[in-house]
């Protein structure tokens, strides 16, 4: 089974080094990793760059005209799909999300389509992490599950793996995520095309090398992005095959 990692990267030179070298150690069998990055400033392509020419499982996709998380995120998937990808992992590069759980993620597959990191069920947790960010974490998870109907308890995690099939069906075309909405859409897509999702506990730790990307402004546009989604399906708009009112 060939599996494909996919890190999206915006100045994260201090980090993406290490997490290779530790996905590497790992030793999965086919396992390959691609790192989309949207010329970072601080030269984080460099870095994989220079890894790629050691480690032949290790690609690098680099955007020079487009910036962000989703529309990252969506080269990457469409990537790992074109090079056969049987498994997609997807991962931050800060750490938050460790390496450590990828053998977990890949276990679960057994009895899923999507496996999800999450700090929510019994083992998990979220790490060295302050109170406001907690609730704010715990406020937009809620407003996410109920507005799109997610039974996910972690709603906003981006360390997930997917089976083929699952990014085959969502229709990678269609999804309008730019930002980091993306998680949520994708989670919604899996769930209305009714794939079964399980989460497995991490311990989710706060990144200690760069800085979050995420600011207020940014949350405040994710959230809103939440209700276009479900508008759009409600019109039956959210996928291009759909046909309105269907
Ligand atoms: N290619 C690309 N990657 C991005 C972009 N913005 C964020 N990322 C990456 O997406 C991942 C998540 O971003 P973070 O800044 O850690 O955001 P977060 O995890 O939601 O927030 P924190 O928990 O505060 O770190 C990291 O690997 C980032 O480098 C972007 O515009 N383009
Ligand atoms: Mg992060």
């Amino acid at each position: 089974m060939k599996t494909c990692v996919m890190i999206p990267t915006y100045n994260e030179r201090e980090n993406i080094g290490s997490l290779i070298g530790e996905i590497v150690h790992l030793k999965i069998s086919d396992l390959h990793i691609v790192v989309v990055d949207d010329n970072s400033p601080d030269g984080t392509a460099e870095v994989v760059k220079n890894l790629s020419k050691k480690h032949p499982e290790v690609a690098l996709l680099l955007r020079t005209k487009e910036r962000g998380r989703g529309s990252a995120g969506i080269t990457g998937f469409r990537y790992a799909l074109e090079h056969e990808a049987d498994y997609v992992i997807e991962m931050d590069a800060d750490f938050s999300h460790h390496p450590r759980y990828i053998p977990s993620l890949l276990e679960a597959m057994q009895h899923a389509d999507v496996a999800i990191g999450s700090r929510f069920i019994g083992g998990g947790k979220d790490v060295n992490r302050g109170v406001i960010r907690k609730v704010i974490t715990n406020l937009a998870g809620i407003y996410v599950r109920v507005l799109l109907g997610l039974q996910i308890k972690d709603v906003s995690s981006g360390y997930r793996c997917f089976k083929r099939k699952v990014l085959e069906a969502i229709e990678l075309d269609s999804m309008i995520s730019i930002g980091p909405s993306i998680v949520s859409e994708v989670f919604y897509r899996a769930h209305l095309k009714e794939f079964s999702i399980k989460e497995i506990p991490i311990a989710f730790e706060d990144r200690i090398h760069g800085q979050t990307k995420l600011n207020y402004k940014i949350l405040l546009k994710t959230l809103l992005m939440v209700l276009k989604f479900k508008r759009l399906n409600k019109r039956g708009l959210l996928f291009k095959g759909n046909q309105p009112g269907d």
